[in-house]
């Protein structure tokens, strides 16, 4: 069955939402989204598809009387069904959404009720796609990872990072302790964990103040410049403002410090309010509960490269985007690398939409050149930044240690990025600052295109890493099988 033949089946209310006969859906007016879902029995893909396009939009339930000539313009329309695969495309007018790039928002409209909607059994918006007429309308990132990179003077390979481990309950003096052995063994960036706040047994000035002394210490022992990510999600905005003021007032360099961000938890509004109070700081989204919506096994949600996309219009820095299944996280190549491709791109080739992230006409010369220049892995942008929106990096983290660094890059086929190892890290047998050189050192084997276990044989502390990650039964199944996925 065609879905044409189910056009005869909708009654008015759902007629008004669906137009498989539109042809102009790139024309700038629409937002494009996919969603895979499953209807309710009562419902045939059309009607179901018809309702969710109403309620994501400007309907409800039944027809109303209160309904315009222009507010019917308003309708987000189903445009395409695929009866086999249960994939629906709608086409939403941007003009639904709040003027001045409000994410939220968006968000509220396509995976809001929606997803609460007894007509579906399944529904998981798969990919979005943002006509450039949309795109410059939001500020998408402004202090991105080639800023960074400058900064620290790090290229043609990740950055090399941590979190502090245990995940909370040292003292501000032992924290800031963990983050110098970490810098002192070669480490580029820390990061605060994505609980830690300002409890009273860490004091978030005096965590930073630690944290100071420690990079100053560890900056003029290696002379090499150091970040570190400080959490700055707070109960509310003041409190949020007054963690980043006590930052900013505490000496650091620019460039030295990152605001990490618990999107999911805190909110779209304090990843935007970040993004345009401090355009000059790289603002590091920590997806924490973002597994409620897009664990591939979830029938109802969105998926990783929905939220990585969003993150990039908001303007985050980077985003994690998960480890592609070779970490402790749930995850997959096509779900992971899809995204950290899609937010690291000019162009980025999504589940069912391309997405050119240029502000400017496809048409436009210099737009094709640039997509060529991404695609040599040049740094674009810098000076064309006006033609479209600055990168987003993946940042990749969750259950990796130093073994795990080469099966990862092979699968994400790039170095852009940066990596954060807790446990991989802070378990090595000899402490912290091993646990950091073992990284650099499983870094150096890759750049050099050394098999690691060749290098670990005149590197004593990334010998010591692979012995202990692979020794348990459980780390050898695991990481085995990485190789065969
Ligand atoms: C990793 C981590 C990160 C997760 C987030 C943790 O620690 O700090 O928050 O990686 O997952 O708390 O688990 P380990 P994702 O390195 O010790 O595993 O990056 O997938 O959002
Ligand atoms: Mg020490
Ligand atoms: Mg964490």
């Amino acid at each position: 069955m065609k879905v044409e033949d189910l056009l005869s089946t909708l009654n008015p209310h759902q007629e008004a939402y669906v137009n498989l006969n539109l042809t102009n859906f790139k024309n700038g007016e629409y937002m494009l989204a996919a969603f895979h879902f499953i209807s309710n029995p009562r419902l045939n893909i059309l009607q179901a598809a018809a309702e969710i396009a109403a309620e994501s939009s400007t309907g409800t339930n039944f027809l109303v009387n209160t309904e315009t000539a222009f507010s019917r313009e308003m309708n987000a329309l189903v445009y395409k069904a695929d009866i086999e695969k249960n994939i629906v495309w709608i086409a939403y007018p941007w003009r639904l959404f709040d003027r001045r790039g409000n994410v939220q928002n968006i968000l509220t409209y396509i995976v809001g009720n929606v997803l609460g909607m007894k007509e579906i059994v399944a529904l998981k918006l798969l990919d979005v796609w943002f006509p450039q007429t949309m795109i410059e309308q939001y500020d998408g990132p402004s202090y991105t990872i080639d800023d960074m990179r400058k900064y620290l003077n790090v290229y043609d390979r990740p950055i090399l990072g941590t979190i502090i481990k245990p995940k909370i309950g040292l003292t501000s003096a032992e924290y800031a302790e963990v983050c110098y052995d970490f810098w002192v063994g070669g480490g580029d960036f820390v990061k605060n964990d994505e609980p830690q706040a300002n409890q009273d047994f860490c004091p978030y000035d005096k965590m930073v103040y630690h944290v100071k002394e420690a990079m100053d210490k560890a900056v003029k022992e290696t002379a090499r410049k150091k970040v570190h990510s400080f959490n700055v999600s707070a109960s509310d905005y003041d409190e949020m403002i007054s963690r980043c003021e006590i930052i900013r007032n505490a000496g650091f360099e620019k460039g030295s410090y990152a605001f990490l961000i618990d999107g999911i938890t805190a909110g779209w509004m304090a990843v935007q309010t970040l993004r345009r109070k401090y355009p000059d700081v790289f603002l590091h989204f920590h997806r924490a509960g973002h597994g409620a919506f897009t664990r591939p096994e979830n029938p109802i949600g969105f998926s990783v490269l929905v939220l990585s996309k969003f993150a990039r219009l908001a303007g985050a820095s980077g985003i994690h985007t998960g480890t592609a299944g070779v970490g402790k996280m749930a995850g997959t190549p096509e779900e992971d690398i899809t995204a950290a491709n899609n937010i690291l791109r000019f162009v980025g080739k999504g589940h069912i939409f391309e997405q050119a992230w240029s502000t400017i006409p496809q048409n436009d010369d210099d737009a094709i050149r640039l997509v060529h220049e991404d695609l040599a892995h040049h740094v674009i942008l810098s000076d064309d930044s006006w033609r479209g929106m600055k990168k987003c990096c993946p940042i990749i983290s969750g259950g990796l240690n130093p073994v795990l660094l080469k099966p990862f890059i092979d699968i994400m086929g790039s170095t852009d990025f940066i990596t954060t190892m807790g446990a991989g890290c802070h378990a090595h047998p000899k402490g912290t600052k091993a646990g950091a050189m073992a990284l650099v050192q499983s870094c150096e084997a890759y750049t050099k295109n050394i098999d690691i276990n060749e290098y670990a044989k005149t590197h004593e502390e990334l010998r010591e890493s692979i012995e202990f990650f692979t020794k348990k039964p459980k780390d050898v199944e695991n990481a085995h099988s990485v190789e065969k996925c």
